[in-house]
């Protein structure tokens, strides 16, 4: 056949194809396209608080989340951050990455929170370009990135790629008196109660969005709350609940740190003098009445999704950037350090495929979120990202039975010096899952790594990950001294 017949064949054929396409009603393609992805594409809400613990009665305050999130499906109670301050937690929770790779190490400008490298490289990586990209729309409201909306990077009309909505707030956590970016436009609030508290605004957006929503396309939506961060304003309504409460008496609680702590651990008076533990003491109830504003905010928009029959589609993912401390070895109030209270956070999530009622102990950090969410979403894992999927952990209807002790929280200080920690069981599991996290108590640190069953080469890859965690903390200790990385495993 000569080139010429085929060049009119082929035309031929197009043409065919082109007249069958246009002729044929275009609402059946889009019907069909949207039970496509209704039949594929699950919804996200996912709900980040911020500095909201769960050793310290974090959770006290969250009844609908508990009745709602947790009771219907799942509960990982061995949850942690690699590294507990906000904005390098949130930038490894929206990347996936490690602090060494994404290298947003602080709270500054300087540290790359949200500065210009960020904006330049990992920013359009993040888990809602990936969502956006696949057809997803992105919402999201509230706090995202500490030095967001600052003047020298944009300021608000800077509107982090991958997010179709954007209700970012300015700056750090406040109830009152911020400013909203919606969608590159500043956005003034004041001190009203009832048109500015924050949480109340994220959850009347969250709403609007839904109300308007066709659901034609799946959805992704992001709130994340300034509760239950400094300084913990509640709303009016509950600024008298929890008044007979006391931050809890742990074991450490106001005990002098040692001299194997480090340096920044032997700061200041100690044992905290009366005034400051009564001051701590607020803190913790007005901690706990912030969170009651969220949980109401969790409520309405489960009830509305259900209302709107997408519930059964959409999976709730409830957590904290970071967790916190309260009086432990002496330290007032704050996170940033490697401890127990302040690197485990809650975590629970439902959705589709995941067994109710369960709490599975299988170990995770917030690196793994992004991926999670993303093999969900069915969207491949970028190789970049450091976290693994927790797709087929959460999904099992049996807990992994992985057993992690720490204890930092519930020994005194002389026990801890004794105690010989260990991570007993599943050496295997252990092993998969690379480097996660580290909690230092006294000479001796829990590692959730790259442990080999053998000690000798659990020793040496416990040289490298201090050395690691130096790396990625460094911004926030100064001095993490090396010799508190040793570790006695057991196989
Ligand atoms: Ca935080």
């Amino acid at each position: 056949m000569e080139c010429r017949q085929i060049g009119y064949l082929f035309l031929g054929f197009a043409v065919f194809v082109s007249v069958m396409y246009w002729s044929s009603p275009s609402h059946i393609h889009s019907e069909l396209r949207a039970q496509y992805i209704k039949k594929n594409r699950p919804n996200f809400v996912f709900i980040l608080t911020d500095d909201q613990d769960v050793v310290l009665d974090g959770m006290l305050p969250m009844a609908n989340v508990r009745k709602l999130i947790a009771k219907e499906g799942l509960t990982l109670s061995n949850s942690f951050v690699a590294s507990p301050l906000c904005c390098p937690s949130r930038s490894s929770i929206l990347t996936g990455q490690y602090v060494h790779n994404h290298m947003a190490i602080n709270n500054s400008l300087s540290g790359q929170c949200s500065g210009t490298r960020w904006q330049m490289g990992p920013e359009k990586r993040t888990f809602a370009t990936h969502l956006h990209n696949y057809g997803y729309e992105t919402f999201f409201a509230g706090k995202y990135l500490n030095q967001y909306g600052h003047e020298k990077v944009g300021g608000v009309k800077h509107v982090p790629p991958g997010w179709d909505w954007w209700f970012g707030l300015k700056g750090n956590s406040r109830y009152y008196n911020y400013t909203l970016s919606v969608n590159g436009m500043a956005e003034e609030h004041g001190t009203d109660p009832d048109k500015d508290y924050l949480t109340k605004v994220i959850s009347e957006r969250a709403l609007e969005f839904l109300h308007k929503s066709s659901f034609e396309k799946p959805f992704f939506m992001m709130l994340s709350v300034p509760s239950a961060h400094a300084p913990f304003t509640p709303e009016p309504k509950y600024s008298g609940n929890f008044s007979s409460l006391r931050a809890p008496r742990t074991e450490n609680f106001n005990i002098k740190a040692g001299e194997g702590k480090h340096w920044l651990m032997r700061q200041g008076v100690q044992p905290l003098p009366d005034d400051v533990v009564n001051k701590v003491d607020d803190v913790f109830r007005n901690r706990l009445r912030t969170l009651l504003t969220v949980d109401d905010m969790v409520k309405d928009v489960v009830e509305y999704l259900e209302v709107v029959d997408e519930l059964k589609n959409t999976y709730l993912i409830f957590t904290s950037d970071n967790g916190y401390h309260l009086g432990q070895f002496s330290q007032p109030l704050d996170k940033r350090e490697p401890y127990e209270t302040d690197i485990r956070v809650p975590f629970t999530i439902r959705g589709p495929n995941i067994p109710s009622g369960m709490v599975n102990t299988f170990p995770t950090t917030n690196i793994d979120l992004a991926p999670t969410i993303l093999d969900l979403a069915g969207i491949r894992i970028p190789k970049y990202m450091d976290g693994v999927s927790l797709k087929s952990e959460i999904t099992k209807t049996k807990s992994t039975g992985v057993h992690v002790v720490l204890n930092s929280i519930s020994l005194s200080e002389e026990e801890l010096l004794k105690r010989e920690y260990q991570i007993p069981g599943y050496p295997q599991r252990v092993m998969r899952m690379r480097v996660e996290a580290i909690l230092c108590a006294e000479k001796t640190c829990v590692l959730f790594g790259e442990l080999e069953s053998s000690a000798f080469i659990a020793k040496l890859l416990i040289t490298n990950q201090c050395y690691r965690t130096r790396l990625f903390m460094m911004a926030i200790f100064i001095d993490l001294r090396f010799h508190h990385c040793g570790v006695r495993a057991k196989a």
